[in-house]
């Protein structure tokens, strides 16, 4: 499987094709669209979001409710676009629109990929980085994910995603996987206990009226997976080094870890290393699930925790020191608007990403033209396993 994201943040429209999905996959759009609603969401959200009501349409791929095996187009509107259609037209230019042309941006944003986008592509108004390096394209890979999700749903495999931390505000205790699946839906801030989403609600308050933004930690965990998905015998068919690839590819995301993580450096190997066990009824299972899920770059059959921490958002109210580049001089960079905190959103990329990647290892190790095909080879899979 294979997919490309396609729009720019004021664009006329956002888009992906999702290609080498297995034909005969039911396809529940509402539960997709709540996929995209969630993304939207979360406290800390600025005034984009209430202009733009995420939905999308299939251009292609699906007929009467199921999957063709054929390219899946999924398209989002930009509502904002109308707002937008002098500055973002594909439409040439006349000489007196472009000296006329309000909103070139010269300023560049610390921690965007303004200054160096520019510097690349040889642009000299950032519009041409900034409306592609916006997280505004997360939103097509939430519409990849969701299909994705679709897959994992049909073989009873489970994901979902939290908030474990915005700024100081820690949601840390040790919660059951149901607590951890349910609630953060209820949350504004995607937490599962509700006196800390109060007091993360309080932290991006005081944070939004500082002119300043907040990152934090998030958390996904897959449910069910069966075990042998990735591979050992080479580097790029490791699956968690998929997963964090495809994690730290979101924007403003700077770490990711499986299991206890980082923590794993300050503990002896004989506390790390998950004991092997077995009984007739789970077959082989881990005393405990240090690992996250993988060992060797595979699916232990446990569930895999990852988490992840994005930095706070680089569009700030605040001012901070850049370089206009056609003067060369100073100033102190503002902005329009801007979310404050993200991160809630972010938990719902991340989760879909590993969406993503766990779609494509199962479509890499099982026949997928037919999904009845792929669902009764992963049964014979699972019997051989029990065999094992
Ligand atoms: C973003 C700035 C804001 C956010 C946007 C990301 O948009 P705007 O510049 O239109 O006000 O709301 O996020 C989204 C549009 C989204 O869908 O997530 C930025 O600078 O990256």
């Amino acid at each position: 499987m294979r997919f490309l994201t396609a729009g720019e943040s004021h664009g006329p429209k956002l888009s992906a094709i999702v290609e080498g999905f297995p034909a005969n996959l039911p396809i529940d759009k509402e539960r997709m669209t709540a996929e995209l609603l969630k993304r939207q969401g979360g406290y800390g959200r600025g005034r984009r979001m209430q202009i733009e009501k995420d939905t999308f349409q299939f251009g292609s791929g699906v007929r009467h409710g199921k999957t063709l095996g054929s390219p899946i187009m999924l398209e989002i509107t930009n509502d904002d676009f109308k707002h937008w259609s002098k500055i973002m037209g594909s439409e040439p230019l006349t000489a007196e629109e472009e000296a006329s042309m309000k909103r070139v941006i010269t300023k560049p944003r610390p921690g965007h990929a303004d200054l160096v986008g520019g510097m690349k592509y040889n642009v000299r108004d950032l519009r041409n980085v900034l409306e592609r390096s916006s997280a505004r394209e997360t939103a097509s890979r939430v519409a990849v994910g969701a299909l994705c999700k679709e897959l994992l749903h049909a073989l009873d495999i489970r994901i979902f995603s939290r908030v474990n931390q915005i700024g100081e505000v820690k949601d840390d205790a040790e919660y059951s996987i149901e607590e951890r699946a349910g609630r953060p839906d209820q949350s504004s801030v995607r937490m599962v206990s509700e006196e800390k989403t109060k007091q993360a609600e309080e932290l991006i308050d005081a944070t939004k009226k500082k002119g300043d933004s907040i990152g934090g930690i998030v958390e996904v965990i897959v449910e069910n997976p069966m075990p042998g998905l990735g591979s050992h015998v080479h580097y790029d068919r490791k699956l968690d080094a998929k997963i964090a690839g495809s994690i730290v590819s979101i924007n403003a995301f700077k770490g990711v870890e499986f299991g206890i993580g980082f923590r794993a450096g300050e503990t002896p190997g004989s506390e790390v290393q998950d004991e092997i066990l077995y009984s007739e009824e789970y077959g082989y299972y881990r005393r405990t699930n240090n690992l996250g899920g993988f060992e060797g770059g595979m699916t232990t059959g446990m569930p895999i925790i990852v988490k992840a921490v994005m930095k706070p958002i680089p569009t700030l109210y605040k001012p901070l020191f850049s370089v206009d580049i056609n003067t060369k001089e100073s100033f102190k960079a503002t902005i329009e608007r801007s979310d404050a905190c993200a991160v809630p959103a972010a938990s719902v990329v991340c989760e879909h990403m590993v969406a993503i990647e766990m779609a494509g290892a199962i479509l890499d190790k099982f026949p997928h033209d037919d999904f009845i095909e792929l669902e009764s080879a992963v049964a014979q899979y699972k019997q051989r396993l029990g065999e094992y």
